[in-house]
């Protein structure tokens, strides 16, 4: 059975003091509230991780990720993040090629692989991105240019590396903007993109691979979403900086 993961995007959203009240009021409410096995992911700011590592290090079922790490090891690289200093503060997944950092920051799908590669090889779990514009949308072109993007930046992953990585699935023209992609259309998505990685390694492992959804997952939408066979969980943005709103997402994953 694969793994069902709800992981909050914070982006770069609040002050250190209401990042950490929002992960403490998560813990709590996890910890009252939530009885199923789903994977709960903090995706904090880099400056917030230290502190909420040591409380969600306290927590079995709530986990720290960050939202971007370096494809180098060290040095001189100003203004970058390693991945060890990552597992340093007890990170344990990180989102890798968020559409806003392929857009606002030129990630190319080979960064990514690079980026993927490092994380994996200090044991953190990528959350890999992928997604299509509106454009590619209305074109159809939607597949295509979306299996081309986990071949690009996946595809060079051995087996082992290729089941710790986990998938989110965030349509460009459904994030920030209120609209989602409907539960057919994801689910048409994930499938396609689990038999893209069944065709490159087998039926067995892509049946292993965690493929969440992202893009205005709110508490509104997510049992339908999350209902999809093939949708094991979400990447939340807006909806993650609200505890009430994040816990009523995690709780709609069963
Ligand atoms: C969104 O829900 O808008 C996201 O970008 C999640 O990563």
């Amino acid at each position: 059975m694969r793994k069902k993961i709800v992981a909050g995007n914070w982006k770069m959203n609040g002050t250190y003091e209401d990042g950490l009240k929002l992960a403490s009021e998560v813990i709590h409410m996890v910890q009252d509230e939530v009885n199923s096995d789903v994977e709960v992911v903090l995706c904090t700011p880099f400056i917030h991780l230290s502190s909420v590592g040591k409380l969600t290090k306290e927590v079995p079922n709530v986990h720290l990720g960050a939202q971007n790490c370096s494809e180098y090891t060290s040095g001189a690289y100003t203004g970058e993040v390693s991945v060890q200093m990552l597992r340093s503060v007890h990170a344990e997944y990180v989102i890798i090629g968020h559409s806003e950092r392929r857009e606002y920051f030129n990630e190319t799908n080979q960064q990514l692989a690079k980026k993927v590669a490092m994380a994996l090889s200090a044991g953190l779990t990528p959350i890999f991105c992928c997604g299509e514009p509106l454009q590619v949308r209305e074109a159809e072109q939607q597949y295509p240019y979306v299996t081309q993007q986990i071949t690009e930046s996946l595809f060079d992953l051995s087996e082992d590396d290729m089941k710790k990585v986990v998938i989110a699935y965030e349509p460009i023209w459904a994030i920030g903007t209120g609209r989602t992609a409907s539960s057919q259309q994801a689910q048409e998505m994930h499938k396609v993109l689990r038999q893209h990685i069944a065709n490159r390694y087998s039926e067995a492992l892509a049946a292993e691979i965690s493929i969440l959804y992202g893009g205005s997952a709110k508490p509104d939408n997510a049992e339908e979403l999350f209902a999809c066979p093939d949708v094991d969980g979400g990447l939340i943005g807006g909806a993650s900086l609200k505890s009430r709103d994040f816990l009523q997402v995690v709780k709609a994953c069963k």
